[in-house]
């Protein structure tokens, strides 16, 4: 197969809260689309770049660029037999990973619809439906951050993560415990501390987390392998895992016990695979990741945590956790017990909910 034609398009969907991290807040979901076309088919894929290089050093504006000018002309020279050729055709463009993932997971899904196959099989996935986690932002009081956490429990969630940064980390995991005795229990820095708050991130012991993630700098693995040897609880890495490489780096490190993959992080769906593969390996458990996807992003991160090596409840939450309204039809939906069942034919985006939340498009051609 070789592409006809790509379209790249710029959405802007509201949340329905807002969403803060030690690194910001948002109030509205800003991504390019792909669609990939050939032979009557079209595939879609989402970028997990975000307007402001906060996260990673990416920005929607750097992926347009970066689709627009090295991949598209990359793919359109291609022949491809299958969609895990996508990762070598890549290989002159350095990092960019999630301009990358975004036609990469588009050349998935278009091989998924032109053969009929769901996508989670044609990656190799074994399970049709997939557990839920919640990643809960930081919150304006510890008595909202409760009635939140409340609310996610009622409605079946299997694992709550509480973001945290220095001044909302004791307090807030503090009664969230109290409150909700021994739930599956995380939290989630973003690189908020450094190793002189070892005292403090050692008393998060006491409070039997699952894990802690990315709790220094985005791109220190020797700092987090000191850190870890000095807690009881887990550390999970997250912006530090560009790649497989990363990963291999980490484990050998002992810089992490656990390990969060993005596909639209690490490049796609195939070093996705690769880093899944590599965890199953060494014993090492690993579930997937979000970025408050569309459902376009969210089947695709859906369809790689029904692969074996996730063991644990991800943030590939319900859509409406972020969302009034969603890109797709259908769209992620969590059964009452906390597992979202996969459709056969993916989440596909519904035309008049897209030509709604577009904000520019533009057309590339061989
Ligand atoms: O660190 O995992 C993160 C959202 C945006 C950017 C980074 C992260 C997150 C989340 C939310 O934690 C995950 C989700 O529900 O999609
Ligand atoms: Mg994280």
């Amino acid at each position: 197969m070789r592409l006809e034609r790509i379209d790249l398009r710029v959405v802007r969907l509201p949340l329905r809260g807002r969403f803060e991290t030690s690194v910001g807040a948002c109030h509205e979901k800003v991504c390019i689309l792909v669609e990939a076309h050939a032979e009557g088919v079209s595939g879609w894929g989402e970028c997990v770049a975000e307007t402001e290089p906060s996260y990673s050093a990416e920005t929607v504006e750097t992926a347009w660029h970066v689709l627009r000018d090295f991949l598209a002309p990359l793919v359109f020279a291609h022949e491809f037999a299958d969609a895990s050729e996508t990762r070598t055709c890549f290989s002159r463009v350095r990092g960019n990973r999630m301009a990358k993932a975004a036609l990469e997971m588009a050349l998935w899904d278009w091989h998924a619809c032109a053969r009929n196959i769901p996508l989670h099989r044609l990656l190799g996935g074994t399970r049709a439906s997939v557990a839920c986690g919640v990643s809960v932002g930081i919150a304006p009081s510890v008595d909202a951050l409760i009635h939140e956490v409340e609310g996610y429990l009622g409605q079946g969630y299997r694992r709550i993560k509480v973001k945290i940064r220095p001044g909302w980390d004791i307090a807030p995991l503090e009664a969230v415990r109290a409150r909700f005795g021994d739930v599956p229990l995380m939290a989630d820095a973003n690189s908020a501390y450094r190793l002189d708050d070892l005292k403090l991130l050692q008393q998060l012991d006491a409070f039997d987390l699952m894990m802690i993630e990315q709790p220094l700098a985005h791109d220190d693995i020797p700092d987090h392998a000191i850190l870890q040897k000095q807690l009881r609880t887990a550390i999970c890495l997250d912006e530090s895992i560009r790649h497989v490489d990363d990963a291999r780096h980490a484990l050998d490190a002992g810089a992490c016990r656990i390990i969060n993959i993005k596909p639209g992080r690490v490049g796609g769906l195939e070093e996705s695979r690769r880093i899944a593969a590599l965890c199953a390996a060494r014993g090492v458990p690993v579930w997937c990741g979000g970025m408050l996807e569309t459902g376009v992003g969210r089947g695709h991160n859906l369809a790689l945590a029904t692969l074996d090596a996730f063991i644990m409840p991800g943030d590939t939450s319900d859509s409406r956790r972020y969302f009034e309204e969603d890109i797709t039809e259908p769209r992620a939906t969590m059964d009452s017990d906390g597992v979202i069942p996969l459709p056969d034919n993916g989440y596909p985006p519904c035309r008049e909910r897209l030509a709604r939340f577009t904000e520019r498009v533009l057309t590339l051609k061989p």
